[in-house]
């Protein structure tokens, strides 16, 4: 089998490996991405729509946000709404920054139209030889001086490494069924809802595609859910006095199991995992994206020390840095998750301590902010992450 050598070997052309590349070539480090799907099916997947101030910030930095400036939303609050009234947190105004809503795909696509290195799609790692080495379909093996993970949830890196890992999990009684409808948003920016039947969301693409998720059981499968039983459920969670809920054609529609897990340590060696081949989070608190962006970041930094310097400083410092940012986001996702589904378990009890919370959020400035500086994210240290 031919070996092909480069330094660093990526697998997974998802955000994580794709950020990671351009950040790579960028410092002049060879490297190569192995993507499994082909480059039709990474670039029409669903996902996620809300990216951080930072995400932003570094994408700019790199020159790779030209599209999203011109197409994506910037807003500067979010809506929670409870027992029938809407509150709005003004994200701008309690941190100074916005979110930007721009589909995980748009991103994708960006990125591997603006990449000058290697992306080979249709490419998966079969088995990992070594933490350097790597065997492809096509009989092809590549090797370098490290290898990343960035093959999500369900890759081959983090298995490769199981016996060495401390896992943490945990799962939530509920699911999201989320649909993508060819509807002008009807609200110009995100609602979150919570009812007595569950939670519900209102998110967008663009000014004529709206995102909605619903909690649904998470034994459901979208044989269960007919539009009409979606819309129904729709009105139902969202509507609310000023706002009515525009319908419009499904074109898209999935059901996302809603876990939270973290594996540590993310370094093996020469092998690194960074994004969801690491850590899962529930998507209440639109994190995954931005914290995969997040951990290649910090990675890029200690490669770049390394090859610069030789020192391993910044690589043995990667997984206690970014399990940092990790476990914040945890918290915050699983917070915002508790605050706003309906547990099938609930009693009484918990119902009105769920109902306090909301109404702490808010009416307190100070826990609207910690809301609002967990949601938009951290200043991102860009210019020394180039
Ligand atoms: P990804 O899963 O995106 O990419 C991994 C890549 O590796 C894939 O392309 C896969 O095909 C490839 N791969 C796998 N095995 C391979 C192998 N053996 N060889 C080669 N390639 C292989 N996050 C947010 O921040 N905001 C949101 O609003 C949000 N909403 C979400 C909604 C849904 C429905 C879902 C499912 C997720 C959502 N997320 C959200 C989280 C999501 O965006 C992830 O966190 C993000 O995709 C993580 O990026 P990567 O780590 O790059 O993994
Ligand atoms: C989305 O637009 O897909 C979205 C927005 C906010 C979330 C999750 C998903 O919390």
């Amino acid at each position: 089998m031919p070996v092909s050598r480069t330094k660093v070997v990526i697998i997974g052309a998802g955000p994580a490996g794709l950020v990671l590349g351009h950040l790579l070539h960028r410092a002049g480090i060879d490297c190569v991405v192995l993507e499994r799907q082909s480059r039709a099916h990474v670039e029409q997947r669903i996902r996620a729509g809300v990216l951080e101030h930072g995400t932003v910030e570094l994408l700019t930095a790199l020159g790779l946000a030209g599209r999203l400036h011109r197409e994506g939303m910037v807003h500067t609050g979010v809506e929670l709404l409870f027992d029938g009234v809407g509150h709005r947190i003004p994200l701008q105004e309690l941190t100074g920054r916005t979110i930007t809503v721009y589909g995980q795909h748009e991103v994708v696509k960006d990125l591997i139209a603006l990449a000058d290195f290697p992306v080979l799609f249709d490419c998966g790692v079969l088995k990992l030889r070594s933490d350097q080495m790597v065997e492809c379909a096509a009989d092809r093996v590549v090797e370098g001086d490290f290898v990343v993970g960035c093959d999500g949830f369900h890759g081959v890196s983090r298995p490769f490494v199981a016996s060495a890992l401390r896992v943490y999990e945990r799962e939530y009684p509920f699911a999201w069924l989320g649909v993508l409808a060819a509807t002008a948003p009807s609200a110009a920016e995100l609602i979150y809802a919570l009812s007595d039947d569950g939670f519900a969301l209102h998110s967008m693409r663009s000014p004529t595609i709206t995102r909605l998720y619903l909690q649904v059981p998470p034994t459901s499968s979208l044989d269960d859910w007919p539009d009409e039983r979606i819309w129904t459920a729709l009105h139902r969670r969202l509507g609310h006095e000023g706002f009515t809920l525009t319908e419009g054609p499904i074109l898209d529609r999935s059901i996302t199991a809603m876990r939270s897990f973290v594996a540590a340590p993310m370094r093996h060696g020469r092998l690194f995992l960074a994004g969801d081949a690491a850590h899962i989070v529930p998507p209440t608190g639109a994190k995954g994206l931005n914290l995969a962006v997040n951990d290649v970041r910090v990675l890029a930094g200690g490669l770049r020390r390394f090859y610069a310097t030789g020192s391993e400083d910044g690589l043995d410092a990667y997984s206690d840095t970014c399990l940092r940012r990790v476990w914040r986001v945890q918290h915050f996702s699983w917070w915002m998750t508790s605050m706003l589904h309906a547990a099938p378990d609930a009693d009484p009890f918990a119902r009105e301590l769920q109902r306090s919370q909301l109404r702490y959020v808010v009416e307190s400035e100070a826990a609207a902010k910690t809301l609002a500086e967990n949601y938009v994210g951290p200043v991102m240290p860009v210019t020394e992450s180039l």
